[in-house]
């Protein structure tokens, strides 16, 4: 249901339900927990990918095991976890978006740092087409990654969004050609693994926390994260590499 492999510091998640374009159901989500707090704790794992396996990356939660009561705040709290390690796990993250990704599917890789897709595939929203509302995140992320105006248009309209539409929204990094498009996509997240994981993590840290924040506050934990980051063995090897005109060799450290 989850598959887990390792390439080049690269943990590859996969998403494994594919009779069922990896429809989301709560053991899924428990797997997902555990690999993503495992991710956080493994040093040698220095980016994450999430994808699916077959034509979709996933259709969102699993229409057949919606409970019967329609207790959707339950249903929700196995979401919680997941989107929450995601959002705070402390190396890039990128979702590698293979086929269709809609409703939930959508809302995962929203909850990633970057998202790269094949040319083949479609975000859908998806939710409003069975009378619900965005969730898994999907409220939170939406907008403030395309703008409101358009988070509304998509949530409503609910099209699919090709890679044309997802780049030009700058919800998508890249766009691969389907043929060889895993390779191409862990060659992406691999270069983000071997650069300096603890200034990713800061970046990503203080630009989500910034964006909320008044000026002088933003500033001073500019200076706090800026602090923290000239504190690292990667800083010292940057300034050395580009002093010796040569690539640096950071270690995430
Ligand atoms: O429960 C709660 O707490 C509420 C939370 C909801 C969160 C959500 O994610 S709501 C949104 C749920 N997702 C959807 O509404 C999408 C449903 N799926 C589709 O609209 C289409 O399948 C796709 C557009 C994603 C793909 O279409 P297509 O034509 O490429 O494939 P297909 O033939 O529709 O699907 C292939 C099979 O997967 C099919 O099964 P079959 O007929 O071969 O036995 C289909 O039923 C199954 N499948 C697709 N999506 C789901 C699913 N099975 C369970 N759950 C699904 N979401």
């Amino acid at each position: 249901m989850l598959e887990i492999a390792d390439r080049e510091g690269v943990r590859v998640l996969t998403l494994a339900r594919p009779e069922r374009l990896n429809a989301i159901h709560p053991e899924l989500l428990a797997a997902l927990k555990r690999a993503l707090r495992e991710a956080a704790r493994d040093e040698g794992v220095r980016a994450v990918v999430l994808t699916g396996k077959g034509r979709a990356f996933s259709a969102g939660q699993d229409l057949e095991a919606v409970p019967d009561d329609r207790d959707y705040v339950r249903v929700l709290e196995d979401y919680i976890p997941v989107i929450e390690a995601l959002f705070s796990l402390e190396k890039p993250t990128v979702a590698a978006v293979n086929g269709v990704a809609a409703g939930a599917g959508m809302s995962l890789t929203l909850a990633c740092d970057l998202r790269v897709m094949a040319e083949g595939a479609y975000f859908s929203p998806a939710f409003i087409r069975v009378g619900l509302v965005p969730d898994a995140g999907m409220s939170y992320f939406l907008p403030r990654l395309v703008g409101m105006g358009r988070a509304l248009d998509w949530c409503y309209r609910s099209p699919r969004i090709g890679p044309e539409e997802a780049q030009a929204a700058g919800l998508v990094s890249a766009v691969f050609p389907d043929e060889g498009f895993l390779d191409s996509a862990l060659a992406f997240a691999a270069e983000l693994g071997q650069g300096p994981t603890r200034a990713y993590a800061l970046t990503k840290r203080a630009l989500w926390r910034n964006l909320e924040a008044e000026l002088a506050d933003a500033l001073a934990y500019e200076a706090e994260s800026q602090a923290a980051a000239g504190a690292t063995e990667d800083h010292d090897e940057g300034l050395r590499a580009f002093l010796e005109k040569r690539k640096p060799r950071f270690r995430g450290r």
